[in-house]
């Protein structure tokens, strides 16, 4: 169910995503922190065209989240894209501080958890990213959890990522997802994929093999009457992947970097992204759009599947 936003919120609808609503086509959201904390420009603006692209070729519409200057826009027309991607002020917002942002004015860039809440209001019910962030290594010590977890345990949006990258904790991830009753189903896989590589080592709690029979799962919760998100990991392309065992040293390297620098909080993330790309010479860059696009395709044709 889709919850009334308020008369008075700012929110914007690109042209091209009214007119989607107005016909009831399918729409699939896209996330803008992974193109402002995720990825270097001009790596990113480009990630971010082709994945729209991709989502129109198999006759779904992208609806890219992102707050600018306090309104928050689901579907961004192409020059607020590239403004978006240029931009070195923009806040990294998920649940907690979303609000903040639109209040204050701000340019915010929406995490999985902010993206999947402005979706789920617009009546948006699948949405396409690279990787959800999830229980990080030594999180026994820092506490350190990704406020998506809880959000996919909440907020009722289908969520296609490519795993969950290895610089986090995948099997406590993977644990805090059953606690929290989220389907974790990987697609035409029984292993649960790792971002950068195709598998995590890890058997995946249920398994897939097409967008129709996503979907019919996905109606079966609705009868139900089962709310909350559901998680479907789709592995990176072979041709693309970076082998486990190789992506282990680069990742090793990057939490010893963030260790002695001293990182804490949300800049973790964007933190061993952006080392990682350092420490790969880009080569974790082009996996890492490789497997975007590979999930615009089939979150695309789940929502055709849904009907909606
Ligand atoms: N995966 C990527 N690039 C990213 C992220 C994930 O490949 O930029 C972002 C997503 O927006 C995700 C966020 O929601 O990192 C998680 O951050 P944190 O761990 O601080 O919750
Ligand atoms: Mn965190």
């Amino acid at each position: 169910m889709t919850r009334p936003i308020s008369p008075l919120l700012p929110i914007s609808y690109s042209a091209e995503v009214s007119a989607a609503k107005q016909r009831g086509a399918p729409l699939v959201a896209l996330e803008s922190t992974i193109i402002t904390h995720g990825m270097p420009y001009p790596g990113n603006i480009e990630m971010a065209r082709s994945v729209e692209d991709i989502i129109r070729q198999q006759g779904a519409v992208p609806a890219t989240i992102a707050v600018i200057k306090g309104t928050l826009h689901i579907g961004l027309e192409p020059e607020q894209l590239e403004t978006l991607a240029k931009l070195d002020n923009v806040m990294k917002v998920s649940r907690a501080d979303l609000a903040f942002a639109i209040a204050e004015r701000r340019h915010g860039a929406t995490t999985v958890a902010a993206t999947m809440i402005a979706a789920a209001r617009a009546g948006i019910k699948v949405f396409a990213t690279g990787g959800i962030g999830g229980v990080h290594r030594g999180a026994e010590e820092s506490f350190d959890i990704s406020a998506d977890l809880e959000e996919l345990a909440r907020t009722g949006v289908i969520v296609v990522c490519a795993g969950a990258k290895a610089i986090l904790d995948v099997p406590k991830t993977l644990e805090v997802l059953e606690t929290r009753g989220v389907p974790v189903v990987t697609y035409d896989s029984e292993e649960f994929p790792a971002f950068w590589s195709r598998s995590s080592g890890l058997k995946s709690p249920l398994s897939l093999p097409s967008p129709a029979a996503i979907a019919n799962f996905q109606k079966m919760r609705d009868q139900l009457g089962i709310d909350g998100g559901m998680l479907i990991a789709n592995p990176v392309p072979e041709a693309d992947e970076i082998p486990r065992e190789e992506m282990e040293i680069y990742i090793g390297r990057a939490l010893a970097n963030a260790e002695r620098d001293e990182i804490s909080g949300k800049a973790v993330t964007p933190y061993l992204l952006d080392n990682i790309f350092h420490l790969t010479e880009g080569r974790s860059l082009k996996t890492n759009i490789a497997l975007v696009e590979n999930n615009a395709r089939l979150a695309a044709e789940i929502a055709v599947a849904m009907g909606n």
